[in-house]
């Protein structure tokens, strides 16, 4: 399967006690992939994988790939602080028909990047014939990395695409201009898909995706169609929403958005906020007036 176009990062979803619940999470996946997205991004910042045990991201990744059963590409995420869990993640990712596995660089321990490097080649082991594609978040992971260092890794052929969530886009275009051919490149700031893609990306991973994918579908058929005035206004609305997902976390603004849509995923994990009924009422109003 081409690994491209627009995939939502897949929030994670529990049942009304707290627990990983397969049932809702199929649910989301059904409502993600008919608003148009190709894929999907599962057991990443959005699904909160660093708040769940390997086990829990175990299921979540087997329960994504039965439920999207071949409509689209299921990259997933595997990252973990420690490379014999991320192993482990991996290889059962790949036995569970993943088309692709992604890791965020480990974080915490200031790794230096002949570490980091020597992570993502055991990973590109574990993975054998699937492709890897890094994970670059420095705004969260604060591992901040030149496009030499993907692309040196990309040469030695441990890396065949990158995930580049910053909306600072000269890195992006660097790495675009001199990866070799096939490397697949993603945008991951949902604010700037219509640069990255215009840049030459290959397409977009992000989590508001879960709400307006259609959006983003327009984003990238318009540049596709070299329209770049209509995905301009379609960037737009998407920044709109993305500005007033500002003023909350951003999960549970999202989740209060699939809420109001029917889809129900229960509360984000402490210490993420749960949600108060005042915001509640608060976000509901906002998104009648702005999604209608
Ligand atoms: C993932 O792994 O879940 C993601 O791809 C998350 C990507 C998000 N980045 C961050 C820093 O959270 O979708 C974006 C982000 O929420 C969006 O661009 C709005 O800022």
């Amino acid at each position: 399967m081409r690994l491209a176009g627009i995939h939502a990062a897949l929030i994670a979803a529990y049942d009304d006690h707290g627990e990983l619940s397969l049932e809702r999470q199929a649910e989301l996946i059904d409502h993600v992939l008919d608003q148009g997205v190709d894929g999907l991004f599962v057991s990443g910042s959005t699904g909160e994988a660093y708040l769940q045990s390997a086990d829990e991201r175990r299921a979540t990744i087997t329960g994504a790939v039965e439920q999207v059963a071949g409509r689209g590409p299921v990259i997933a995420h595997t990252g973990c602080l420690d490379t014999r869990t991320s192993l482990s993640l991996t290889e059962h990712a790949v036995q569970a028909g993943a088309d692709a596995v992604s890791a965020v660089t480990p974080i915490y321990y200031n790794f230096d990047e002949a570490q980091l490097a020597a992570y993502f080649r055991e990973l590109s082991a574990a993975a054998g014939p699937t492709p890897l594609i890094a994970y670059h978040i420095p705004g969260r992971s604060h591992v901040d990395l030149s496009p030499d260092f993907f692309l040196r890794l990309a040469d030695e052929g441990i890396l065949q695409g990158l995930k580049y969530t910053s909306t600072d886009l000269h890195p992006l275009v660097e790495i675009i201009r001199q990866s070799p051919p096939d490397f697949v490149v993603f945008n991951g700031s949902d604010e700037v898909l219509i640069g990255g893609l215009a840049l030459g990306a290959d397409g977009g991973i992000g989590s508001t995706y879960n709400v307006i994918g259609g959006v983003y579908r327009q984003v990238a058929d318009h540049v596709a169609d070299g329209d770049l005035a209509a995905a301009l206004r379609r960037q737009g609305i998407a920044n709109e929403f993305i500005a007033h997902m500002g003023r909350y976390d951003f999960l549970l603004f999202l989740r209060e958005a699939l809420r109001r849509a029917g889809i129900e995923t229960g509360h984000g994990r402490a210490p993420l906020p749960a949600i108060t009924d005042f915001q509640r009422r608060e976000i509901d109003d906002l998104l009648s007036t702005l999604l209608t």
